[in-house]
C-alpha cells in the first residue's frame, strides 16, 4: 500500500524529487525543477520536492500499483548521499481479476458483505464500458489506481441504483483519471439484510472495436480520415470512386483516395452460369458483390445450360471469347447471352 524512501546525507545537501511520468529533471530555465506536481496526474499541490534527509512515505494514491516512479536528487552543493527504500502498510486485497475484455461476474452477494474486483485496463484501451445487474440494496465504488474511499470522492459511484451502466471513454490525455494502462477497483456492498443477486459485464473497446456511433465503422478508422466520427457513414463514398466507406474500411483501401478501391467484376448470365478464376473475394453487399485487386486478369469461362451455346458478350466486354479474358476495370464489364 505505501512507499517508503529514506535518504540521507554524509556530506553537502541534496533535494529529492520524485516524478512518475519521466525522470525528474530541469524545466525550461536552471531553477526549473520538475517534480510530480507537473506531471499533472494526481492534480494536488501535497506533492512536491523533499527535503531535508529523512524517511518520506507515499501512500497509495497517489502512489498507484503497476506504475513506475522516477526519484531525482538535486545536488545544492558537492554532496554524498545515500537512498533506499521499501513497502509497507500491508496490500491491496483485490486480488479477482475481471477480464477488460469481456469479463464477467455472477454471484450471490451476502447480507451486508462486500465485493472487491479488480480490472486492469490495458494500454491500448479506448472504452471500458461496464454494464451492472444489481437490485438498489447495492452501492458501487470504482477508482482507478487506489481503492474507493467511498466518501463521494471515486470518480464513478452507484449508490442505491438499479442496473447502472458505466460508458466511459479513456482516449483523451486530459482526461484524468479515466486513461488506460491503469489498474480500477470495484467495491461492492450489499447494504440489504438478505444475500442478493449481482452480475455484471465489462465491455472493454481499443481502436479495433469502439464504434460509438455504431456506424459499423470503428471510431479509430474514421479519425485517421477526418476531424468527426460523424464526418461520413458506412454508405457515403467521399472519394468517389464507386466503393462505399464501409466496403473500403472491410476491405482495408483507402476511403479519401479515389485511385485506392478493389474494383467490382459484375457478371450475369441468362441460360447458364459463369465461372470465374480466380473467385475473387465477397463483399458485404446483398446480393454480395465480387472483388478483386486493381490491375488482377480474370478469366471468365460460361457454362451454358444443356441445349445452349454461348452467343457472345455484351455490356463492357465484347466478342464471343471463350474463355474470356478480363483485364481488370472499375466498371462491370462484361455480360454473356
Ligand atoms: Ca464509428
Ligand atoms: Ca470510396
Amino acid at each position: 500500500m505505501n512507499w517508503a524512501v529514506t535518504f540521507s546525507e554524509q556530506l553537502g545537501n541534496v533535494v529529492m524529487y520524485v516524478r512518475d511520468r519521466v525522470p525528474p529533471g530541469q524545466g525550461i530555465s536552471p531553477t526549473d525543477y520538475k517534480d510530480w506536481v507537473d506531471d499533472n496526474k494526481n492534480h494536488s499541490s501535497a506533492y512536491a520536492s523533499y527535503d531535508p534527509p529523512g524517511a518520506y512515505t507515499f501512500t497509495n494514491p497517489p502512489v498507484r500499483p503497476g506504475n513506475t516512479y522516477f526519484l531525482g536528487f538535486r545536488a545544492i552543493n558537492d554532496a554524498t548521499f545515500s537512498v533506499s527504500c521499501n513497502t509497507n502498510g500491508g496490500y491491496i486485497d483485490y486480488t479477482n481479476t475481471i477480464p477488460f475484455y469481456g469479463g464477467t461476474l455472477n454471484t450471490s452477494v451476502p447480507s451486508h458483505a462486500t465485493l472487491k474486483l479488480r480490472i486492469d485496463v490495458p494500454a491500448d484501451a479506448r472504452r471500458l464500458i461496464m454494464n451492472f445487474t444489481n437490485v438498489s440494496a447495492f452501492n458501487l465504488y470504482l477508482d482507478q489506481g487506489a481503492v474507493p474511499a467511498r466518501n463521494g470522492s471515486d470518480p464513478y459511484s452507484a449508490i442505491a441504483q438499479p442496473n447502472p451502466v458505466l460508458n466511459q471513454a479513456l482516449y483523451n490525455a486530459s482526461g484524468w483519471p479515466w486513461l488506460p494502462n491503469y489498474m480500477y477497483f470495484l467495491f461492492v456492498t450489499n447494504t440489504s439484510a438478505s444475500a442478493q443477486n449481482f452480475a455484471f459485464g465489462v465491455n472493454g473497446l481499443n481502436c479495433a472495436t469502439d464504434d460509438a456511433d455504431s456506424d459499423g465503422l470503428p471510431d479509430c478508422w474514421e479519425l485517421t480520415y477526418w476531424s468527426n466520427i460523424n464526418s461520413y457513414g458506412p454508405n457515403d463514398d467521399p472519394d468517389g470512386d464507386g466503393v462505399k466507406n464501409i466496403d473500403e474500411f472491410l476491405e482495408g483501401t483507402d476511403p479519401i483516395n479515389p485511385l485506392s478501391f478493389h474494383p467490382r467484376l459484375v457478371v450475369n448470365a441468362q441460360n447458364g452460369t459463369v465461372n470465374r478464376n480466380p473467385a475473387g473475394t465477397l463483399t458485404t453487399n446483398v446480393p454480395p458483390k465480387v472483388w478483386y485487386n486493381l490491375g488482377q486478369t480474370v478469366q471468365l469461362t460460361p457454362v451454358p445450360n444443356a441445349g445452349y451455346n454461348l452467343l457472345g458478350w455484351s455490356g463492357d466486354a465484347s466478342g464471343a471469347a471463350n474463355p474470356l479474358s478480363v483485364p481488370q476495370l472499375h466498371r462491370p464489364p462484361a455480360r454473356p447471352h
